[in-house]
């Protein structure tokens, strides 16, 4: 997967070169492009932000650098596209507060493109005609982490791009591991129950004994039950959304 990255901080994106996500892209499974939006600007102090239209407080980014550096990235396509994913071309990520939650459904539809580029707005965002421009021309998300407001699109990157590549095949080394974990489709997406490893007693508080009682089907439902109740406890939103096909008789006892 190729992923470019357009920001005036390229050292926040740093992170990606540690761990799984810096191994994955030394063994070429990921190819990360990090670009300054101040090198396509064309005047002495580099300048990306203006003051808005129609009054208000803060900055705007100017859409002329975004043109240019996201002109300049969809004219070099990685390597090996098949003649429909080049006409296609990239889906654009647009992080910002406005945009729908990332969830993981959508972690699953990124991990099969292969191409993605990430505009990272600052201020108080980008001139709204960028996106506009870009979705007639390609897939545009504009995506959000959740209710709040960060200063800038940067760790968004950070936090999409990990969830994304760690459903690439070879990235993380137990595929199982991916199936069984918080909102998972083959758990309905409830929240994952509690685990626990060894010791079996541990300043007081013992380890469920179904756990370690060896009985398969016990020891299934046992889970079950408790990534219900935490979800119903904790996301009543996740527990409303399930159909009645995701909940059998048992899961409604509970
Ligand atoms: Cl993706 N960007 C910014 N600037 N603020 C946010 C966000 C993104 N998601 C939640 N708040």
């Amino acid at each position: 997967m190729r992923i470019d990255v357009v920001s005036i901080f390229g050292e926040y994106l740093q992170p990606l070169q540690l761990s799984l996500i810096g191994k994955a892209q030394r063994q070429g499974l990921i190819e990360l492009r990090v670009h300054d939006l101040r090198d396509f600007t064309h005047d002495r102090h580099r300048t990306v932000d203006d003051t808005p239209y129609g009054g208000g407080a803060g900055l705007l980014m100017k859409p002329e650098p975004w043109g240019e550096a996201l002109d300049a990235i969809l004219a070099d396509p990685p390597a090996g596209l098949s003649a429909e994913q080049a006409e296609r071309g990239p889906v654009l990520l647009v992080p910002s507060p406005v945009g729908e939650v990332f969830r993981q459904e959508r972690a699953h539809a990124l991990a099969e493109e292969p191409w993605l580029v990430f505009a990272c707005g600052r201020y108080e965002g980008i001139d709204a005609r960028v996106v506009e421009h870009y979705a007639s021309r390609i897939r545009v998300q504009e995506v959000s982490l959740g209710d709040y407001v960060l200063n800038g699109g940067e760790v968004a990157v950070l936090v999409v791009v990990e969830a994304v590549a760690r459903l690439l095949p070879g990235v993380v080394g137990n595929a199982a591991s991916l199936a069984e974990e918080s909102h998972a489709a083959e758990h309905d997406g409830l929240l994952e129950h509690p685990a626990y490893t060894k010791p079996a007693s541990w300043r007081g508080l013992d380890v469920p004994a179904v756990l370690a009682g060896g009985h398969h089907g016990q020891v299934a439902r046992w889970r079950r039950d408790e990534a219900l109740r935490r979800t119903a406890r904790r996301r009543p939103d996740v527990v409303a959304a399930l159909p009645e096909s995701a909940t059998d008789a048992a899961d409604r006892a509970v």
